[in-house]
């Protein structure tokens, strides 16, 4: 009998905007992959064992190792790289040395700046408050949106310049994390972007595309649960 489960599992939940950016990657790119259920919070001995940080996402490739910490990648950003050198059409990281560069930037600052700001600032003060039976705090994502976002919006404004893509006028790992993690935000509040044009054109954008809507829409399925309708706060 021949195995027909994919090579790749990645173990998390796609609550976590940084398992929906490794699914963007693989849907991009056709790759088939599962993604196995795991509470990052009450994590069992085998996550712990392959997750050195207690955090999700983390991606086995079945092809390497079914158990144990050989085949096992922690950080969305080694598992995207990883996907682009196994599967590498077509290619979400640019040729040219800047470009890339400029792609690696903004994953990065994504995966930090507008993680912290989109992530910690909104997301967890209503989601987590909510799934806990208590009051959402909304003047903590208040204040997130008016104060905190505002600049890491502003930088990601700058680098967009009026383009389509972030780095090397394609699609690339820079604009999927970007869409990945604001639709944390979008997953409990609204996102009115018109002050960043360039952004709100970027984000609408990507909403559109079936790797960035088929991973939110398992995600904002699970949401939707606790929270029927997202938050303004303006
Ligand atoms: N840099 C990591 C970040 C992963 C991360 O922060 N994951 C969150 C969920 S979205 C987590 O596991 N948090 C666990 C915790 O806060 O204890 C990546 O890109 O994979």
């Amino acid at each position: 009998m021949t195995d027909s489960r994919p090579d790749l599992v990645i173990y998390g939940s796609p609550v976590s905007p940084f398992l929906r950016k490794i699914e963007g990657v693989c849907i991009a790119k056709g790759v088939a992959y599962e993604v196995e259920a795991v509470n990052v919070f009450a994590p069992p001995q085998w996550f712990r064992d392959i997750s050195p940080m207690k955090r999700i996402p983390v991606l086995r490739d079945r092809s390497v190792a079914e158990e144990g910490i050989a085949g096992t990648l922690p950080d969305s950003s080694a598992i995207c790289a990883f996907i682009e050198k196994k599967h590498p059409a077509p290619a979400l990281y640019p040729d040219s040395p800047m470009a890339l560069g400029e792609a690696l930037f903004i994953e990065e600052y994504a995966d930090t700046a507008l993680a912290i700001a989109g992530g910690m600032g909104i997301f967890r003060p209503i989601f987590f408050a909510i799934s806990k039976g208590q009051e959402p705090d909304l003047d903590k994502a208040r204040d997130a949106w008016a104060n905190q976002l505002p600049p890491v919006f502003d930088v990601l404004e700058a680098r967009l310049a009026g383009r389509q893509y972030f780095a090397g006028d394609a699609l690339s790992i820079a604009d999927i994390t970007v869409a990945t993690v604001l639709m944390q935000v979008a997953l409990v509040a609204e996102t009115p972007l018109d002050r960043w044009p360039a952004l709100e054109a970027h984000f609408t954008a990507m909403q559109a595309l079936p790797l960035i809507a088929e991973p939110y829409k398992a995600a904002e399925t699970i949401i939707r649960k606790a929270l029927p309708t997202r938050f303004d706060l303006t």
